[in-house]
């Protein structure tokens, strides 16, 4: 057996021990199902082999089927008959669950007659959330196993159980916290000499009504996507016709789902938010700086939101004020915002115990002496910040790596301060710093690789997506945001009125619209923003000058009563917006839904463009994680760069040329960039070939 053989061969007892080597995640690519099925048959042939055990190397049993496979043509031996020739032995299989069992991976696991899990694995069938549904038979399998009903959620969901739930559903038959294989192996040779339990010829579908049921909920919860509709399909087939015709259904639906625009996007996105944390142009060998102690300077919302990250990773923190009653309300809103999550019933008062003892309160910055990172989160002031820094710089100790949560300052202005510039670079977070995922890591032009690398890796240990972007106003999502709030603008004046614009953007998958989204934020923050780069907006300012804060006061670009979050039309609002046209000459006329996407996303398209052209972003995909991961981008459409590149550059060129003809404004010209790949017909995604360091 070649060493680097994707699956090892070894015979004891009279047990066959196949264990699938192909790091990182034992992904089930050709080679791996190629010596799959053969060291399946060679056990079946064996005489001396009388069980089989399926186990794999490193801490995932198998992260599913080799996507990157995807969208080329498919090379034998498919999964789905690797798993059938299982389904043929004579011989008992028993899966030793390590780690991950995901999509394929769990399938593969399925297939056998028995499967025994560690503690720390995890099962579940993902494929919903790259626009697929489970393709090797797990649509008909999992049901015949579990029942339908708890079958549907884990399929339409996309969520693994760990392995005590699969215990309880009947998904794995032991959890073994000792030697695992050794474990499997004795429970293979308890099959021996018995009829083989194959999920295909279980029938424990459970009642039919709770599936159906289930299935309505499913449908109510995920109405408009495809692959929870196809896995209603496949798994209703386990009720309504033989397994090989459900399995047939199965790949249908499979063959139309990998080849939509939909999964091809949501698959994209998978492989944009990994590759991002791989920092381009990192020299070769650069090390993190270990982290063990975190401070966060500033107790307001987001000085506790990013301490609750650290808490939330186990990582102990310290959160520092200037008073004693400063601090006391930002631990109080600290213990609040977890008791939300215990009424939710996501957290569990132990829990929070727990979180809330790895947070240490402080007055004073003499408290970040012994941290080995610290995040700067007081309010967003240059001067202010410039003195917090040149203080840190005193205080923190050698090798610390300074930290500020600005959105829009300039990183390097507040590095100099600090006298350490090698040790600084920002860490934007977005609100609330608990709960979004984006995190856009700012480098310096003396941040150090070191410290670069260390705020990465304590990014993804923190559960954010980190982005590592360059130094400009706005870095990176909030320059693209910027772009937008321009056309937003002229939009309003033109015709639109606040609803017409959230609604088109909620069309075509936004959440939320610009107007809504700006009423949250408040609009005194984009008003005080604007006034400090003396950047005017008519509409916004006439809203902020007549006292309309947005949710916070009730009125806004809309109407929310008392308290209320709800956006009600606001009659004040057209009235406010009929007299800025008419101040600016302008006879307002109905816009189409379909032009305000387009004026609303070029133009942020655009702003990416010269975004890659100054080299603030390294790659296309990593412009598409900052959306996808801070704005809410529809993720089934990939991102902006990727939605360009549907679109096709020479009509978003066109696009933007007719509209700065029309607006006379010479900013939504075609990029260089965008214009010299539309003119060679080329997309955004040919320039991804920066590889990793
Ligand atoms: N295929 C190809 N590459 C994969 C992969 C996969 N399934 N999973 C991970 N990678 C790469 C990833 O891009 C990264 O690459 C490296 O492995 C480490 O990943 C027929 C159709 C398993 C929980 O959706 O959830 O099976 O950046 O950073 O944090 O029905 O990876 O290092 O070059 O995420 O330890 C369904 C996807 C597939 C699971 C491990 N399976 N993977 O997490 O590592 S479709 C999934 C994950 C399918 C069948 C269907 C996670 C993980 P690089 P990582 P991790």
């Amino acid at each position: 057996m070649p060493a680097d053989a994707p699956v090892h061969y070894a015979v004891a007892n009279g047990v066959a021990v196949l264990r699938i080597v192909n790091p990182p995640v034992n992904a089930l690519g050709a080679a791996v199902r190629t010596a799959l099925a053969e060291a399946l048959r060679r056990a079946e042939a064996e005489a001396a082999v009388t069980a089989i055990v399926i186990a794999a190397e490193g801490r995932t049993f198998s992260g599913g089927a080799d996507i990157t496979e995807f969208g080329k043509p498919p090379v034998a031996p498919l999964l789905p008959e690797v798993i059938e020739g299982m389904d043929g032995l004579r011989k008992p299989v028993v899966a030793a669950i390590n780690g991950a069992a995901l999509g394929g991976g769990l399938e593969l696991a399925l297939g056998c007659h028995a499967r025994i899990a560690a503690p720390a694995a995890r099962l579940g069938l993902p494929e919903v959330k790259l626009g697929l549904l489970p393709g090797a038979g797990g649509t008909q399998r999992l049901p015949r196993l579990i029942g339908a009903a708890p079958a549907l959620k884990i399929m339409a969901e996309g969520n693994p159980v760990g392995a005590a739930e699969a215990l309880a559903l009947g998904l794995v038959d032991a959890v073994e916290s000792g030697d695992l294989v050794a474990a499997a192996s004795a429970h293979a040779k308890s099959l021996v000499g018995k009829a083989p339990r194959r999920t295909r010829d279980l029938t424990n579908l459970g009642p039919r009504e709770a599936f159906e049921a289930a299935a309505a909920a499913q449908t109510k919860r995920d109405p408009d996507n495809p692959s929870v509709a196809a896995i209603i399909l496949a798994v209703r087939a386990a009720f309504d016709m033989p397994f090989a015709e459900g399995l047939a259904l199965e790949r249908g639906e499979f063959v139309k789902l990998v080849q939509n625009d939909r999964s091809k996007a949501l698959r994209y996105a998978f492989f944009a938010e990994r590759e991002a944390a791989h920092i381009a142009g990192l020299p070769a060998g650069t090390a993190a700086r270990p982290v063990a102690r975190a401070a966060v300077i500033g107790g307001g919302t987001m000085g506790g939101g990013i301490a609750m990250c650290f808490a939330n990773a186990g990582i102990p923190v310290t959160l520092i004020e200037t008073d004693a009653a400063a601090l006391e309300r930002g631990l109080a809103r600290v213990n609040d915002t977890y008791g939300f999550s215990i009424k939710r019933g996501s957290l569990t008062e132990a829990a929070r115990a727990q979180r809330m003892a790895l947070i240490t309160g402080k007055v004073g910055l003499a408290a970040a002496a012994d941290a080995d990172i610290v995040i700067e989160a007081v309010f967003e002031e240059m001067d202010l910040k410039k003195q917090v820094f040149a203080e840190l710089g005193k205080i923190a100790k050698p090798g610390a790596v300074l930290a500020t949560n600005t959105s829009y300052l300039d990183v390097d202005a507040i590095a100099a301060a600090s006298g350490r510039p090698a040790d600084v670079l920002g860490m934007h977070f977005f609100s609330p710093a608990n709960v979004m995922r984006l995190l856009e890591v700012v480098r310096g032009a003396k941040t150090a690789p070191d410290a670069l690398a260390t705020a990465v890796q304590v990014g993804v240990k923190i559960a954010k997506v980190p982005v590592v972007v360059g130094v400009c106003y706005g870095f990176c999502g909030n320059r693209m945001l910027a772009a937008r709030g321009v056309e937003a603008e002229r939009l309003l004046i033109e015709g639109a009125l606040p609803q017409d614009l959230d609604q088109a953007i909620m069309d075509f998958g936004f959440r939320m619209g610009p107007c809504a989204m700006n009423d949250l934020a408040g609009l005194d923050v984009g008003w005080r923003i604007r006034r400090a780069i003396g950047k005017r907006a008519p509409v916004a300012d006439a809203l902020h000058d007549a006292g309309r804060m947005g949710q916070k006061n009730g009125r806004g670009y809309y109407n929310y009563g008392e308290g209320g979050r709800t956006p009600q039309p606001d009659p004040e609002v057209t009235a406010l917006i009929e007299r800025i046209a008419r101040e600016h000459g302008v006879t307002r006329r109905k816009i189409a839904p379909e032009e305000i996407v387009e004026r609303l996303i070029y133009p942020m398209i655009n702003e990416g463009a010269r975004i890659l052209e100054e080299g603030v972003a390294a790659r296309p995909g990593d412009i598409d994680v900052v959306w996808l991961y801070g704005y809410g981008w529809p993720a089934w459409r990939g991102g902006p760069m990727f939605h360009a590149d549907q679109v096709g550059l020479g009509r978003v060129a066109a696009r933007l040329e007719a509209f700065a003809d029309k607006s006379a404004d010479e900013t939504l010209r075609p990029a260089k960039l965008l214009r010299q790949l539309a003119d060679q017909k080329r997309g955004f995604a040919s320039l991804a070939g920066e590889r990793r360091k």
